[in-house]
């Protein structure tokens, strides 16, 4: 493969990428280089700890030297430079054992969630023209060899399947090390891309995020600064570790960047985490609101020792401002909010803001070279103090997703601002306050939703005519997911679950089957106005920026 994917994407001009080294924000610094560095100034201390289910904790030098011989594997077997990889794995030391392998290469991971099924992981394999795919033996009770094989059949570039546990008819990821023989002379710039990730999504397929080193670098080394994140911090990674959130805001790699401690939770629920927390003496995490509220309420009658606890981050969805106020005294840490996206741009409260400003903001940017806009539906910025459709662009955030040059005429301004679709004011202080969301998607407790994809399965069931699937609100999620479907003339009701069993029967993560179905002779004017998209969608209309907002 030649380096070509790198160039997949728009990128910064020039000037901006000047200006953006010059400000000392772009350090010409790679995730390999970040790894070598760490592991020769502390070698011994533990990088990784992964409790589950025999304890495992791997020092700087280990997890160098692991992803080392990894690396000469994955290039003995043809991997390249530029290549995509699509990594599905859930919280286990071998994430990061192979995406630093990945990035030594620089081969580019694909970072697909666990709950991702066939409709997904194929999507990605033959979009990306992935060469490999990473996953676990079984997951939660699901097979991921299973899957491997059906992917295989429908994805051609798909040349190797590495499994970590019993590889079945694949390859064990543990047959793959070798003798590492030094550092591969063509490895990554920092200016090269690191990775893909994926985008929460508002069509009827998820877009690719294209992510370099350098500014990707950047925003662990923001967050960390904002966070308080030091060699002494051990980070818990709760959610998935594929997210963004947990990635990076601090997150994991935040961690590994300021030589902590990354503590791997195999599961969110409190049953799971607090043990961990207070064997291994957590400092801080992240989590979603769903997750934080869960936790605030099964602190009052933990039995664990959670005093290690210094700081909470929630974001991924509106934390409500009655939930944030009952998260400190419960936890006994500190609370800070997060509003960011993957494509780039996140948001913090600081620690040093007044208790008032956490619990009622998301935050404000990292960078001071963030660019913010808030602008009306016809692009002029609102008055200060108004809410309006946020626009952004700065050091970490894209010019464009991946080998998409269609979706980023829309997706951006012509002068590079992403349009992230969320409604935002701006607070005196610069504090952004999320109001609402103008993109078509549903936010279920920080997993996004693209109704447009879910719609399209829908509307393959015999039975179905035209559908609709919009958010409702829910006290826990936030959100949940409703389908109106509205049936051909003369078809008989298949019923809800039938709709909800087709929709799963098509291979898509769980938490985009539908909570609700309601069978319906015409779409209902809802809150957010939607009407029928198949009539949006043969007229071709863009169903965005128009819609009034929807509460989060
Ligand atoms: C994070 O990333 P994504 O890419 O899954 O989702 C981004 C979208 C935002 O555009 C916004 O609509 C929503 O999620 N969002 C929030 C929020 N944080 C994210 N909406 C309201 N309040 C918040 N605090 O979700 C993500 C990435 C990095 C850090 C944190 C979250």
């Amino acid at each position: 493969m030649t380096a070509a994917p790198y160039e997949d994407a728009p990128t910064w001009p020039a000037e901006f990428a000047a200006r953006y080294r010059a400000a000392g924000h772009w350090r010409g610094e790679t995730f390999t280089g970040m790894l070598r560095e760490r592991a020769e100034a502390h070698g011994d201390r533990v990088a990784l700890i992964d409790p589950a289910p025999e304890r495992r904790a791997w020092t700087y030098r280990e997890l160098d030297e692991r992803a080392a011989r990894l690396a000469a594997g994955f290039r003995a077997r043809g991997i390249a430079k530029g290549d995509r990889v699509v990594v599905q794995l859930p919280n286990i030391a071998e994430f990061a054992e192979v995406v630093f392998a990945l990035f030594r290469i620089g081969a580019l991971p694909v970072y697909a969630l666990p709950a991702h099924r066939e409709t997904e992981i194929g999507y990605f394999c033959s979009f990306a023209e992935a060469v490999a795919y990473v996953i676990p033996d079984r997951h939660a009770g699901f097979d991921h060899r299973a899957l491997a094989t059906a992917v295989r059949k429908q994805a051609p570039t798909l040349k190797h399947v590495f499994v970590v546990g019993d590889p079945g008819e694949h390859t064990a990821l543990s047959d793959v090390p070798c003798d590492a023989a030094g550092e591969p002379e063509d490895g990554p710039e920092p200016h090269d891309l690191a990775f893909l990730q994926l985008s929460g999504g508002t069509t009827g397929v998820p877009k690719l995020i294209p992510r370099t080193h350098d500014d990707y670098i950047y925003s662990l080394r923001g967050s960390n600064e904002i966070c308080g994140v030091d060699a002494d911090t051990r980070f818990l990674v709760v959610l998935p570790a594929a997210h963004n959130f947990p990635m990076s805001s601090p997150g994991w790699l935040g961690t590994l960047y300021a030589g902590g401690t990354v503590v791997l939770c195999p599961r969110p629920d409190p049953a799971t985490a607090f043990p961990v927390i207070e064997q291994e003496r957590v400092t801080m995490t992240g989590m979603v609101p769903p997750l934080a509220l869960v936790w605030t309420d099964a602190a009052a009658s933990a039995e664990r020792d959670l005093s290690s606890l210094e700081l909470i981050l929630v974001g991924g969805a509106k934390y409500s401002e009655t939930a944030a106020r009952r998260l400190e005294p419960a936890l006994g840490c500190r609370l800070m909010q997060v509003f960011g996206m993957a494509e780039g741009l996140v948001n913090y409260t600081r620690l040093d803001d007044d208790y008032e400003t956490v619990v009622s903001t998301q935050g404000r940017p990292i960078s001071e070279d963030d660019e913010i806009r808030i602008v009306d539906d016809a692009g002029q910025e609102v008055p200060e103090g108004q809410f309006g459709h946020l626009l952004t662009r700065g050091p970490y955030t894209i010019r464009g997703y991946w080998r998409a040059p269609e979706h980023n005429r829309t997706a951006f301004t012509e002068d590079g601002f992403y349009r992230t679709g969320d409604i935002v004011r701006r607070t005196p202080s610069g504090h952004l306050v999320v109001e609402g969301r103008a993109k078509d998607q549903i936010n279920r407790g920080g997993e996004k939703v693209a109704p447009e994809e879910i719609e399209n399965i829908i509307l393959a069931h015999p039975a179905v005519h035209d559908v609709s699937v919009v958010g409702v609100a829910d006290p826990y999620l936030g959100e949940r997911t409703l389908a109106y479907v509205i049936l051909r003339e003369g078809a008989e009701s298949p019923g809800a679950l039938a709709v909800k069993r087709h929709v799963r029967e098509r291979g898509i993560a769980a938490y985009k089957v539908p909570d609700l179905v309601e069978f319906v002779d015409v779409f209902p004017q809802t809150g957010i106005g939607k009407v029928s998209k198949k009539g949006l969608r043969t007229d071709s209309v863009p169903t965005s920026a128009s819609t009034p907002p929807a509460q989060n």
